[in-house]
């Protein structure tokens, strides 16, 4: 973890085109030198000549840019050194990750090291970013995001309330992240980020170094996305390739180019070249509504194991008990049902997603055993139970009445004579949330409380 969180230094713009310049002209001449079989001490690019600029675009690159039918190489971008006038300031806090991986050989599609250049290298990376902010940086860690721990979590949480509090200059905040662990810490800054100002997570799946880096081009969407008006309130953002996702929805779906996705509801808006634009905006609590005050917080959450239940699935058993435990489940087998009704009967707080995170799931005892969303608070099974928010809060006082049905349809038959043990408290149903988010939500929550009555109306309110 960089000590350096105590004060962002601004990035000094006009060292940042020199920089950039500089960068754009060490490619283009090594380019130039593979082409002419230049071979040095070094790797260098792949060979095979620059592409010609197509006539329609080479404007915007500067006089020469055009290409031509001798492929003469593009020229740098030129931004006019004149001043750009009042922009919207916008710190990047930098952690690490694709987006500032680097190469032993630049160019290529070959292997790379995550969190090798620091901030201010990928912002000379992107020329255009002072068209549209007045940039600042900040290097917060430079790591791979697999190293991202929920202590960091809390830390960069605690540094994201403190700036937004503090400078009222700022428009927003982008945060480089990889994109390995890009989903959870952007959901845990989107639970925890007490401000209405646009925090903005990005990545990139192909290197700096490397060939078609997607890197810069996403973070100046990021910026841009910080940077606008529209983005204000919109929650923790997650910006990657155009697409302007909700962090409680972003998924990586897989690791290519255009990988991130919203799935059915995530997608708030996109970067277009005319402009931010958006259309949605989430309803869930979030930003200056959220409750959830890390100030006093220990740099511990509470331990929230994640398990899977399948096909002829006994269950767990742990050494030492968690405090919760979230099980992705499409419904429990007899054996799971007698298993996670033993730990809550220890104690341990059980909530149940749906795997893909796209139902509301309330797994019942197992094997038949009624669901514990599916009964209402009188006592009658509905068929839309299961899904309605309602039903699930319904099914909360049916659960708390009937001693913790959820498995009380399995109290009898699973874990002997009901009569003779303590109400089971009940057990948590997520709605539309994966089960690693519900995990962060659960970590979250468990810093208000430990009743699962209240446990489970955090999980209908975010
Ligand atoms: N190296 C991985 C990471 O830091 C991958 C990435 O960033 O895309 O998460």
């Amino acid at each position: 973890m960089n000590k350096s969180h105590a004060q962002p230094h601004a990035s000094r713009l006009n060292s940042a085109y020199s920089a950039s310049f500089a960068i754009i002209l060490a490619i283009i001449l090594a380019g130039c030198a593979a082409q002419t079989g230049a071979v040095g001490a070094k790797p260098t690019p792949i060979s095979g000549g620059l592409p010609a600029v197509p006539a329609a675009i080479a404007p915007q690159m500067g006089a020469g840019a055009a290409g031509s039918a001798t492929n003469r190489p593009p020229q740098p971008l030129q931004i006019p050194a004149a001043p750009l006038g009042p922009r919207p300031k916008v710190l990047i806090i930098a952690t690490g990750g694709t987006i500032a991986g680097a190469q032993d050989q630049p160019g290529t599609t070959g292997a790379y090291r995550a969190g090798s250049l620091t901030a201010e290298q990928i912002i000379a990376s992107v020329p255009e970013l002072p068209r549209y902010a007045e940039v600042e940086s900040e290097q917060f860690s430079n790591v791979a995001s697999t190293a991202i721990t929920p202590a960091q979590w809390i830390a960069l949480s605690r540094r994201i309330n403190k700036v937004l509090s503090e400078r009222k200059d700022l428009a927003g905040i982008v945060v480089t992240h990889g994109t390995d662990r890009l989903e959870e810490t952007a959901f845990f800054l989107y639970l925890t980020i007490r401000s209405d100002k646009p925090v903005v997570v990005v990545g990139a799946q192909h290197p700096a170094t490397g060939l078609s880096p997607d890197g810069p081009i996403n973070l100046l969407g990021a910026v841009r996305t910080a940077a606008s008006t529209a983005a204000v309130g919109k929650g923790v953002m997650v910006v990657m390739d155009d697409r302007i996702i909700s962090a409680r929805e972003t998924r990586k779906n897989y690791q290519r180019v255009g990988g991130f996705s919203g799935g059915d509801m995530g997608l708030l808006g996109v970067v277009a070249s005319s402009g931010v634009e958006f259309f949605f905006a989430p309803v869930r609590k979030h930003g200056s509504q959220s409750e959830f005050d890390l100030a006093g917080v220990d740099s511990v959450l509470p331990r929230v194991e994640l398990t899977f239940s399948y096909p002829g699935g006994t269950g767990v058993t742990f050494d030492t008990l968690p405090v919760a435990v979230v099980v992705a489940t499409t419904g429990f087998t007899r054996a799971e049902g007698t298993s996670y009704q033993s730990l809550r009967r220890k104690g341990v707080i059980v909530a149940t997603a749906f795997p893909s995170g796209d139902n509301v799931t309330a797994v019942g005892g197992g094997e038949g055993a009624p669901p514990a969303g599916a009964t209402s608070a009188t006592g009658t099974t509905s068929a839309t139970g299961a899904t309605s928010a309602t039903s699930a809060t319904g099914a909360m006082g049916a659960n708390g009445g009937r001693g913790g049905a959820g498995g009380a349809g399995a109290t009898g038959t699973a874990a002997g004579n009901a009569v003779d043990q303590p109400p089971l408290p009940p057990q948590v149903t997520v709605q539309h949330l994966t089960p690693q988010k519900a995990r962060i939500l659960m970590m979250v929550a468990l810093t208000k409380t430990h009743d699962p009555r209240e446990l489970q109306k955090i999980f209908l309110q975010y």
